[in-house]
């Protein structure tokens, strides 16, 4: 039978970004875990998995949302963590304008606390709209907010972009976001 690339990339990101334990997975403090450990892991958990189609399903993801230790011994995820791991992204400064997708039902609440983190580790922010409209529409009806990053970034907020080109942040406050039709 095919292997299914997507189903695959989903339970990699499941056990690498928030239950290791489903496989008895261990991840060290960076999110980091042994790929042989991974594979066998994967197997004896019932999951088809080798080398080269754990390489396929890296080299072929739509958002690149996992990335190899440079000498290919271990793999991690590059963002979107719920557990508590230290991805070591050090601040950079934005650009002027970043942008969030979200859908309108969150809208109200938005307009009142800002975007909040959640279950995440950071909020997640698309460097253009195209990005952002992909990222809300899995949620409902689209909505996209500008975020003022470069004035967040001069007012002190930290800012890390992923080794997959998502910025993060820890919040962004209501006075940092341009809200359409306003
Ligand atoms: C919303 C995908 C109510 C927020 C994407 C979002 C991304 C609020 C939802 C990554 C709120 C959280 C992350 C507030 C924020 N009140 N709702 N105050 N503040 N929200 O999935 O940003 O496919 O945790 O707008 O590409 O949608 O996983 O975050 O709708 O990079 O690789 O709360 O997930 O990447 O949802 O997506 P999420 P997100 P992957």
């Amino acid at each position: 039978m095919k292997p299914n690339i997507t189903k695959l990339s989903k339970f990699l990101s499941y056990v690498l970004r928030h239950k290791p334990n489903t496989i008895e997975l261990i991840l060290d403090k960076n999110g980091w875990t042994d790929v042989t450990d991974l594979l066998n892991k994967m197997k004896r958990f019932g999951k088809d998995m080798d080398l080269e189609l754990l390489r396929k399903v890296v080299e072929t993801n739509n958002k690149k949302r996992f990335s190899f230790s440079e000498d290919g011994s271990k793999i991690r995820a590059s963002q979107g963590h719920s557990i508590d791991i230290e991805l070591n992204y050090r601040p950079v400064a934005p650009p002027d304008i970043l942008y969030h997708g979200t859908a309108g039902r969150f809208l109200d609440s938005i307009l009142k606390k800002g975007l909040l983190k959640g279950q995440r580790h950071h909020v997640h922010l698309s460097k253009d709209i195209d990005t952002a409209s992909e990222v809300g529409l899995r949620k409902g009806k689209l909505i996209v907010l500008e975020v003022l990053s470069g004035r967040m970034h001069t007012e002190g907020k930290d800012f890390f972009v992923s080794e997959n080109g998502v910025w993060l942040t820890d919040s962004a406050e209501v006075q940092y976001l341009v809200f359409p039709n306003k």
